[in-house]
């Protein structure tokens, strides 16, 4: 503050100069930091304090740690001054940092020490930690992924998104039908982030757009109606094996403190009071993903806030060292993860033209230059569009600038395909109709420089479907990066006893850096002593999760059965109703089997679990249909433990990193040409679980690196899919479909009229998702687990393979891809 330019620089050059290391971490200091946060932060006795306290000590003694390596690399990227990227997203699904805190810094074994010493456990205390569930699904959790593998490669990055106050909704099973609850997940404060009150920018909102004179120029000037302010909360983000711990920035509303004289005038101030507590509800809550919230004006305002608070904060430290904007595009690249965060592109315009006042056309090729866009979407009717009557009213200046950046799009459009008036409506910016829409997509496509589907089938639909004109139009725009996981996450912290075997085995541990040395798992895939600590590993695993179910549900489960597992957000594209029809058919046969067949049956526990969107009817009545068949088949004393179906309610980060390493087999069985990319299979796959999967999305790629023969693969294949939608009434579903879709029909396991409509959507001429024609290859796939279980030599070794084949799927590799093709950056690694 008040200093210059080369004032800062210098004081920086200085503080640069004294940085060191300033915390130990022998076991006497960590005992030391846990005991002094016990008195002075928890503020309770160091002579009585329970584990939700010694917690709360834990994680304040290691976020003092992350917070040391945080400032230093911050400090040293500064001084760099390297290109940086921002990676904007509206969701990121963090899950709990503890353990994936102190194994990144490299610290486990010393606290555990220190701990027992104090006489605690940490895997105690690590229970004590909520999730931070700020996502709904899929994208979320890879935005989650790639901050830790930017972070783990060094990358000069930084996250943002929104600080929610409710998180995703808890589910809770009442009676077998899904209620959501409020996820209030700051109730008892959050130690793993920052709050930054001295960082806040004023967001503005509504008013009109005037014209002034600016030194003889018309300059188009926003009065806002409303400014609400945003407070970072900031999360360290520690990278692996590195001093480097990057910052996912966090925006939470408040009232402004700028006087409103006009609410005020009117003597109202109680009135006036609560109408600025309202700007909070800003930040309030997540939207669960309906796909219904197109048009919500609080979901636009959530997305401006967030995109002009970001932008604000990255002007500001670029102009920090640099007075030329011609260098911003140098100097920083803008990720927006789908199109939520895409008011940026227009946020940035605005900033260039109105404040900076540069000329049109250098503000929008900077913006150009700067911008890339990651789709995650399939269905071009799955695309956001924004009214633009909305628009209008809540951001009126932007709206002229996207009708600037439209209409000039347009005609540079007709000069290369002439009066296609078709082609033009469809690929313009704004829809017109009824009711005029801005397609947010669209924005995107024109404004970036790149844009990237998340699996190379993906990139295909893209052209094929998604935005073919555009495809056309720009074929260099459009690439794809496959997505991935972080072996740290689901093997280090989630699977320990693999991470050990792993490491034990290749004889090193450098595979949590560099996953592409898993493949040297290939060469002992049939060595005995590696088989018997593998089915060791997975033994241990399993029992964990038996223990869980049993809690849970009060169902005991054989540990020699075989886990087939499918969690994921509950959607008919990804068809667990499938599953369930596919588990009843398994009951049914077993009803029907004499004593001696049954002997043969390979004993399976089913276990499904995930979230359905509030106001998805269907999706929620698939979860009360396999809680009704549940019922039936786990109090069936014919069926006893050949089979058990089982629903792992509240399904999130946490239950993920208990049940993916317990499990055997893992089902991914979307229709073919729907899922964007999946991610879930990357997971399972690294912890050694066999896929049951069609070919799409990246299983298309993971059967190029594991092997087909490794996999379990059935269903209609993406380019089968259209002939046979065309068909519709002539396909003929097999028998056994019909006969196990009669029985939910006629009530074999009760709420006939309930089940009615989702029955419905069975029907020959409405099964969209196309379950009854792929129902036989599914049951063929399933029996080839069987058969392959029954061989424990022979799954082993393609557990082993599994594993071996993942190194393609960590978000490390994806990472190294956008940094290189997309991004243009480089690691800016701190040399402490
Ligand atoms: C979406 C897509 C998935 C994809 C993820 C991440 O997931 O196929 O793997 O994004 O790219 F559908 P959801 O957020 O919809 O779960």
């Amino acid at each position: 503050l008040g200093m210059d330019f080369g004032q800062r620089k210098a004081k920086a050059e200085k503080m640069f100069g004294l940085m060191d290391v300033f915390l130990k971490n022998d076991s006497v200091s960590l005992q030391k930091d846990i005991l002094d946060h016990v008195e002075y932060t928890v503020a309770r006795s160091r002579f009585s304090f329970d584990d939700f306290e010694a917690y709360q000590a834990l994680s304040h003694s290691i976020r003092d740690r992350l917070i040391e390596r945080w400032h230093d690399t911050h400090l040293y990227v500064k001084k760099q001054d390297p290109k940086r990227v921002y990676f904007l997203s509206l969701e990121f699904l963090m899950g709990r940092s503890m353990t994936n805190s102190v194994i990144n810094l490299g610290i486990r074994d010393q606290y555990a020490d220190a701990l027992n010493q104090l006489g605690f456990e940490f895997e105690v205390l690590a229970e004590q930690e909520g999730d931070a569930a700020l996502g709904n699904g899929g994208l979320a959790r890879l935005s989650a992924c790639l901050m830790d593998s930017l972070a783990t490669l060094d990358y000069p990055a930084w996250g943002y998104g929104l600080r929610y106050q409710y998180g995703l909704f808890r589910q809770i099973i009442l009676d077998g039908f899904q209620l959501e609850q409020p996820d209030y997940w700051l109730n008892f404060g959050n130690p793993w982030e920052i709050e930054r009150v001295h960082v806040s920018y004023s967001v503005k909102f509504y008013g009109t757009v005037e014209e002034e004179d600016l030194d003889g120029e018309r300059t188009k000037v926003w009065i806002p109606g409303e400014t609400v302010e945003a407070v970072a909360y900031d999360n360290p983000i520690p990278g692996y094996g590195t001093r480097s711990a990057l910052n996912l920035r966090l925006w939470a509303a408040k009232p402004s403190d700028k006087y409103d004289m006009e609410s005020y005038n009117t003597g109202d101030y109680i009135n006036a009071i609560m109408n600025r507590q309202k700007a909070e509800t800003i930040s309030n809550v997540l939207y669960p993903d309906d796909r219904s919230y197109q048009g919500k004006e609080l979901r636009l305002k959530q997305q401006y806030f967030f995109v002009s608070a970001s932008l604000q904060d990255i002007i500001r430290r670029f102009k920090d060292n640099h007075q030329n904007f011609d260098e911003l595009p140098d100097k920083v690249a803008l990720q927006i993860n789908d199109t939520h965060p895409a008011l940026a592109i227009v946020e940035l315009m605005r900033m260039l033209l109105d404040e900076e006042h540069l000329d049109w056309n250098r503000a929008f090729e900077i913006t150009c230059k700067i911008f890339s866009f990651t789709t995650h979407t399939v269905e071009p009717g799955g695309l956001e569009k924004v009214p633009v009557d909305l628009l209008g009213h809540l951001l009126p200046r932007h709206l002229q600038i996207i009708y600037e950046i439209n209409y000039k799009f347009m005609e540079e459009l007709k000069k290369i395909i002439g009066q296609d008036y078709d082609r033009l409506s469809r690929m313009s910016i704004i829809e017109e109709g009824a009711v005029k829409n801005v397609r947010v997509a669209n924005l995107s496509i024109v404004c970036s420089h790149t844009v990237n589907g998340v699996s190379k089938v993906h990139l295909q639909l893209l052209k094929e479907r998604v935005f073919k004109d555009f495809c056309e139009l720009w074929p260099q725009k459009f690439h794809y990066k496959t997505n991935g996981v972080t072996q740290r996450r689901w093997v280090v912290v989630s699977n320990p006893n693999l991470c050990s075997l792993i490491s034990k085995w290749l004889g090193t541990e450098s595979w949590i850096r560099n996953v592409d040395l898993l493949g040297g798992l290939r060469q002992y895939a049939t060595d005995p002593d590696l088989q018997r600590e593998w089915k060791m590993a997975k033994k241990v695993n399993k029992l964990r999760l038996a223990e869980y179910i049993e809690t849970l549900s009060g169902v005991k489960v054989s540990l020699d059965a075989m886990f087939d597992v499918q969690v994921k957000r509950i959607h008919e594209y990804k068809r667990q109703l499938l599953n369930i029809l596919g588990v009843i058919h398994r009951f049914d046969c077993i009803k029907n089997m004499s004593a001696s067949d049954k002997g043969k049956v390979v004993p399976r526990v089913c276990i499904i679990g995930g979230k359905a969107a509030p106001g998805y009817d269907i999706a929620k009545k698939i979860i009360k249909l396999c809680h009704a068949v549940a019922d039936k088949i786990n109090n069936d004393a014919d069926v006893g433990d050949l089979l058990k179906l089982v629903f792992i309610p509240d399904y999130n980060v946490s239950v993920a990193e208990l049940v993916i390493p317990g499990s055997d087999l893992s089902q991914h069985i979307s229709t073919a040409g729907h899922e964007a990319s999946g991610t879930g299979s990357m997971k399972f796959l690294m912890n050694g679980c066999l896929l049951l999967a069609t070919a799409d999305g990246s299983t298309v790629e993971i059967m190029e690196e594991v092997g087909a023969e490794n996999m379990f693969i059935f269903g209609a294949k993406l380019d089968e899919i259209p002939a046979l939608r065309e068909k519709g009434a002539s396909l003929k579903a097999p028998l056994q479909f019909a006969r196990v879709v009669r029985m939910v029909r006629d009530g074999y396991f009760g709420f006939e009229d309930y089940f009615k409509s989702l029955c419905d959507t069975l029907e020959e001429e409405k099964d969209f998702y196309l379950l009854g024609y792929d129902f036989t290859s599914y049951l063929e796939a399933q029996a080839a687990a069987d058969r392959a279980f029954v061989d424990q030599e022979k799954w082993t070794q393609m557990s082993i393979l599994s594993t071996a084949g993942a190194g393609k799927f960590s978000s490390d590799r994806t990472i190294e891809e956008y940094a290189k093709h997309t991004w243009g950056i480089e690691p800016c690694k701190c040399p402490f």
